[in-house]
Formats: structure tokens, sequence, C-alpha cells
């Protein structure tokens, strides 16, 4: 997969973002609960742990991810220190009702006329920044009365009590591992122009079958489940009637069939990634968590 993923305006967005972060308080990163590893701009969290702002994790898309995992994946996190960790659905409002109590619960200092807590959205395209946006600041409208719902103010958008909520472009970065790359296509954080559904959703098939075998036969009753990643594709293709010249499979759209089934749920609750894969964590020292000025 020659991609090109980390188009100009990203680079741009990227030096934005580290700008802002100065500015922040707390930053809000929106992560794919299915992917939450992967779903991490890495450049962008070494820089927030640079600069020492803690992070409120909000492994979003829960209702797709498996709740076992979802559970080690915040365990994980709040594991950290300057770190918490939620998992939602930003397209439930009430479960984004009490993510400003909690980012204000990670720097208590501000929240004051003189110090309003300044928020950070941050996270890779596809993940649900602009649901989140919209599920706090309807929220937010229909407390402080009848204010637009998007008006821009200096410091981002006025969510009442003194805080501030501040959202920026999604953002990949250049160098993306191809294992994450794979799982990235899948979940649609990668646009498909930059990778082939094929070899995306073969990878994907293979995975399911070692680790979500009941949920992918339901749909996918293959004949010979150990095939091999393309095969599973054609069978795919044969179960479905995907068919193309001279009854050969047609295995774009069986690519796409699978996909389209893993990422609107209709497979079940499936994660990518968990926590025991991943190398010890590295730990930063321990800090406040507070941002000056
Ligand atoms: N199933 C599910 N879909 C979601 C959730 N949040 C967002 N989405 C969908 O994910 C897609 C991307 O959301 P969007 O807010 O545009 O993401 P952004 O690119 O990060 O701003 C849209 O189709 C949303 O409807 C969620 O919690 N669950
Ligand atoms: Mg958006």
């Amino acid at each position: 997969m020659a991609i090109e993923w980390f188009p100009g305006h990203m680079r741009e967005a990227r030096k934005e973002a580290a700008e802002t972060l100065r500015k922040t308080d707390v930053v809000l990163e929106v992560l794919d609960a299915r992917v939450p590893f992967s779903s991490c701009n890495p450049g962008i969290e070494e820089l927030r742990r640079k600069l020492q702002r803690p992070a409120l994790k909000i492994l979003n898309k829960q209702d797709l991810a498996d709740p076992e995992r979802t559970r080690e994946w915040l365990a994980y996190y709040n594991a950290q220190p300057g770190v918490r960790a939620v998992a939602l659905s930003a397209k439930q409002g009430p479960s984004v009702k009490r993510l400003p109590e909690r980012a204000l619960a990670l720097a208590p200092h501000r929240a004051r006329p003189a110090k309003p807590l300044r928020m950070l959205i941050l996270g890779i395209p596809n993940v649900g920044k602009s649901t989140l946006m919209n599920s706090l600041l309807r929220r937010s409208v229909s407390k402080v009365g009848n204010e637009p719902a998007l008006t821009k103010h200096q410091f981002g958008h006025d969510l009442g009590n003194h805080m501030w909520l501040v959202d920026t472009p999604g953002m990949l970065w250049p160098d993306i591992e191809q294992r994450a790359a794979l799982k990235l296509a899948a979940t649609h954080s990668i646009g498909p122009a930059a990778y082939d559904p094929v070899e995306v959703a073969a990878e994907l098939a293979r995975y399911l079958l070692d680790n979500y075998a009941e949920l992918f036969t339901r749909r996918f009753p293959v004949a010979a489940p150990s095939a091999s990643g393309p095969d599973l594709i054609a069978e795919i293709g044969r179960l479905r009637s995907l068919l193309g010249k001279g009854g050969v499979p047609d295995l774009a759209r069986a690519a796409r069939t699978l996909l389209g089934e893993f990422r609107d749920g209709t497979l079940g609750k499936i994660s990518l990634e968990s926590p025991a894969q991943l190398p010890p964590p590295v730990q930063g020292a321990p800090h406040s968590g507070a941002a000056t000025g």
C-alpha cells in the first residue's frame, strides 16, 4: 500500500495544533474504541506529554467495539499519569454530558472568569470529533439560552461556565505503520482512495475468523474457515452471489460488503486490538496536570 495519507493541509494542521496545545488546559483526545492505540496520533501524543497537558481519552463508537476490550483499554489509559479515559457513543447526547466536568477534574484550578478551562478536541479523521462537538454544543446552548450554537469566539466555542472548546481538523501522520494503516482503513479513518479494499478486507476477514469466528460465520458461513484472507473474500463473493464475468467472485464488491458490515456494526461488537498486544507502556513523569497561562 503506497499511500498518500498525509496531505499538505494536515501538515499545516499539525503545526497549528502544536501552537494551540500550548494554550490548552485539557486535551479531549477522541479515539476509535475499536482501535484506541492505532487511532492515536503518536506525534501529537508525544507533544502533549512534553508540554504536560493532561488528556481525557474519549473512546468513541463504544457501541461498535467489543466491551471486554474496551474495559481493558480504559484500565490501560487510566493507569497513565495525567490521563483519564471514558468510553461513549458521541451520537448519544447523554453520554457526552459529563465530559466538561471530567475535563475540569484534570485541571481543577481552571473554569474561573480569569482562568477559563480551555479544552482542545484532537483526533484523526472519522473518529467522531464533529459528532461529539455538536453534542457538546447543543447541550451548552440549551443551557445558556438562545445564543447561536456555533458562535466562534477568540478561544473557540463557549460552553458556558467559563469553559471553552477548540476543535481541530482530523490529522494523520506520514509514517503510519502498516498494521495500523490496515486497521485505520478498515475503520474508515484512512480514505478509500488510499488503499486496496480487497487487501484491507482480506486482512480483516482473517482477523475476524481468528478472533470473532462466531460473529463472522453467522454472517458469512464459509466452508473453509482456515482459508487465506484473499480466499475468504472470494468465498464471501460466492456466498452473496457477488459474481462477475463467468461466475467469478467480484472481489471488490465482496470486500466492500465485508467492510460495510464491519463498519456499521452488522457483524457485531468487534475490536481490532487489545492492550495485551502492546509493549509495556512508556510512563511519562507524573505531573500536576496543570497548564499555566
Ligand atoms: N456507531 C457510531 N458512529 C459514530 C459515533 N460517533 C460518530 N459516528 C459516525 O462516524 C462518522 C464520522 O463522524 P464525524 O463526527 O464526522 O468524525 P470526525 O471526522 O472525527 O469529525 C459519521 O458517520 C458519524 O455518524 C458513535 O459513537 N457510534
Ligand atoms: Mg469532522
